[in-house]
């Protein structure tokens, strides 16, 4: 508890804290990881569903996994990890969250300065034109990915239109070029973002605490940032489940729920 007081102090006193996250910060608002044990990988693999050659081979399938994601994220609410990160933004002097997740917790619990990498599951994106659509333009296209709608839906309904009878003719036609739009995230194979990515390195190598929490640190690029962190002088933190190849050089680690230590370190 001794350390966790220290801890605090700390960063009260510090300039620059990133909070980067994975899907571990959202398991405990009932969305399943990726490749914890109970994750949503372990039933199907990346490059089987996240990639654009899945959905050109197969939009429907593609569309119905990620209804299936955005509906259980439209059923979510944000959990004690990101309100506590949502608080330590008005506490300390600058504080970033960089998050790998695309499910849009961090600005639902209040915190503002959240850099996506990999995007916003309510969004759209043409991979054929290019155009972006934000929540609202791409639920005018596709009625179906309304968070509401979604959240509306009873298991037997979202079972028989969805999982049942979902053929091409519902999915969503680019209004510019008419091709199918596909969910705004980063697939397997595509680019990140340059703006996002240029500022999560920037903030990254100048920073002064930096905590890695609920993120196995297996993809790419988004794991190379707490070693740029470390790299500049970082005291890095790493609070996860389980052990990953960033735990051997981290300064401090916490083997428990990203929920709780953050809580603990907050009160
Ligand atoms: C790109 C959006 C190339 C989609 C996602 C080297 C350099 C560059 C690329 C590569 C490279 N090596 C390999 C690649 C290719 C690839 C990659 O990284 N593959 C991996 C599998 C090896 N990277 C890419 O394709 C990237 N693109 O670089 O393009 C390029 C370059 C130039 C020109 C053209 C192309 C794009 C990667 C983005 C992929 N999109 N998401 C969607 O969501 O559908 S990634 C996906 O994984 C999610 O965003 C997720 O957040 C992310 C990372 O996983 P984690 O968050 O870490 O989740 P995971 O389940 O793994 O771990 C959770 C952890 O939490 C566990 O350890 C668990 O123990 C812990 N936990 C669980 N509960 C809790 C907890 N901890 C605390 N508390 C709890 N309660
Ligand atoms: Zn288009």
């Amino acid at each position: 508890m001794e350390n966790l007081k220290i801890l605090k102090e700390k960063l009260i006193q510090s300039n620059r804290v990133v909070f980067f996250t994975g899907a571990g910060i959202s398991a405990e608002s009932g969305i399943p990881t990726f490749r914890g044990k109970d994750g949503l990988w372990n039933r199907y693999s990346p490059t089987e569903l996240a990639t654009l050659d899945a959905f050109i081979e197969n939009p429907v399938r593609v569309w119905q996994w990620y209804l299936f994601r955005m509906r259980l994220i439209a059923k979510a609410e944000p959990n004690s990890g990101h309100l506590a990160i949502s608080e330590f933004e008005r506490l300390l002097r600058d504080v970033w969250v960089i998050t790998q997740n695309v499910d849009g917790l961090h600005f639902r619990a209040g915190s503002k300065r959240v850099i996506e990498l990999h995007g916003n599951i309510f969004r759209g994106k043409c991979r054929f034109c290019g155009k972006e659509y934000s929540e609202k333009e791409f639920s005018s296209i596709f009625p179906f990915s309304g968070r509401e709608v979604l959240k509306g839906m009873s298991d037997d309904e979202f079972n028989e239109t969805v999982l049942k009878n979902f053929t091409k003719d519902v999915l969503p036609v680019c209004k510019v070029c008419g091709e199918i739009v596909g969910p705004g995230v980063v697939w397997f194979g595509e680019i990140l973002p340059e703006e996002a990515v240029e500022k999560a390195f920037e903030i990254s190598s100048a920073c002064e605490f930096f905590f890695s929490i609920g993120t196995s640190a297996v993809v790419q690029p988004a794991a190379l940032l707490p070693i740029y962190a470390k790299r500049g002088g970082a005291f890095l933190v790493e609070i996860n489940l389980e052990e990953t190849s960033l735990s051997s050089i981290c300064d401090a680690v916490f083997r428990d729920s990203a929920g709780k230590v953050l809580s603990l370190i907050l009160n």
